[in-house]
């Protein structure tokens, strides 16, 4: 048996039953849609979310897809402030959206730190995420701490926007990076190459003007 269902179907798991259960379908809280599908209560409701679900005869529909979305708001000890929102689909890429005011024009380091710890200021966020025990590098080399992100660059007017596409900082999962913090820094990240004492841990990218915890939003 085979659950068919809308293409953009927006849908939240509320909770899951046992065996033996119905399946109930409602779609803009109205209308309520009986099926003698056995499986999980669902609900059905407009807006990003995507989901699947794959279905064995005798057997409940499993979810297998899902939108992900977090925020991070950005400050420090300076006039230096941003928001960062990410969001990702299923288990594909976190798209990273910045945008930070304030800076002196030019490239600004721009990581996730391990911790989601502000309680002394963006030092208290310790080093670069790095679940994989690498060195410092480039968001595009094999070698890299997860959270290296590269740079941002400001404008004239000291503002950066971005838009980051990466693979190593899930918002869900044992890598997921909610929880951790995003920090933008005084000087340009030389990505490793830099061949100073720091270029292999930092980045040498000088001091943390803004810091803000990734938690998660409403999709
Ligand atoms: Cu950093
Ligand atoms: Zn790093």
């Amino acid at each position: 048996m085979q659950a068919a269902l809308p293409a953009m179907a927006a849908l939240t798991v509320l909770s899951a039953a046992p065996l033996q259960h119905q399946l109930a379908l409602f779609e803009n809280h109205k209308s309520p849609l009986q099926s003698s599908f056995h499986g999980v209560f669902l609900k059905l409701k407009p807006s990003p979310y995507s989901l699947a679900l794959a279905a064995a005869p005798s057997k409940p529909p499993v979810v297998v897809a899902a939108s992900k979305k977090a925020v991070a708001v950005l400050k420090g000890s300076s006039a230096v402030e941003g928001v960062v929102t990410l969001t990702q689909e299923d288990d594909g890429p976190t798209t990273v959206n910045v945008r930070v005011t304030g800076l002196t024009p030019g490239p600004h380091g721009f990581h996730l730190h391990e911790y989601g710890d502000t309680t002394n200021g963006c030092i208290s966020t310790g080093a670069h995420f790095n679940p994989n025990n690498m060195t410092h590098g480039a968001p595009k080399d094999e070698v890299r701490h997860a959270g290296d992100l590269g740079n941002i660059v400001a404008n004239a007017n000291g503002i950066a926007e971005a838009t980051i596409t990466d693979n190593q900082i899930p918002l869900s999962g044992p890598n997921s990076v909610v929880g951790r913090a995003f920090v933008v820094h005084e000087l340009e990240d030389d990505l490793g190459k830099g061949g100073h004492e720091l270029s292999l841990s930092t980045g040498n990218a000088g001091g943390r003007l803004a810091c803000g915890v990734v938690g998660m939003t409403p999709v």
